[in-house]
């Protein structure tokens, strides 16, 4: 009786080091180009498994509203959007795979304001 106890607690245990590496807290910073250019100044972003944050900082001398969206795997959420000399910041949840960010506003993402976020 007593033996089956211990077996139970380190299950939990083991059942909870595992849960902490899953809620793993990523913040990434972004920045719109300073110029006015539709694109961030990176192109790839990777986090750990859990709660990924990207802080997006418009600058003063952008001139153009911008905003961060994430999406893949079923799942898409966005920052609002700011003007110049703005930040804003969009969290989520994701699990390991490759998803995408981009800029929402107008023709941004297609003018080629986007990047792979990769979460391993
Ligand atoms: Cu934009």
């Amino acid at each position: 009786m007593k033996r089956l106890a211990l077996c139970a607690l380190t299950a939990a245990a083991v059942a909870a080091t595992g849960a902490t590496a899953v809620q793993a807290k990523t913040t990434l910073k972004l920045r719109a180009d300073g110029k006015g250019a539709l694109k961030f100044n990176k192109e790839t972003l990777r986090a750990r498994p859990g709660t990924v944050t990207i802080r997006l900082t418009n600058p003063s001398t952008s001139g153009k509203p911008h905003a961060v969206e994430i999406e893949g795997k079923g799942q898409e959420k966005r920052s609002k959007v700011i003007d110049s000399g703005g930040t804003a910041t969009v969290s989520i949840k994701l699990v390991k795979g490759t998803y995408e960010f981009y800029c929402p506003v107008g023709n941004h993402k297609a003018a080629g304001m986007e990047g792979k976020l990769i979460v391993k």
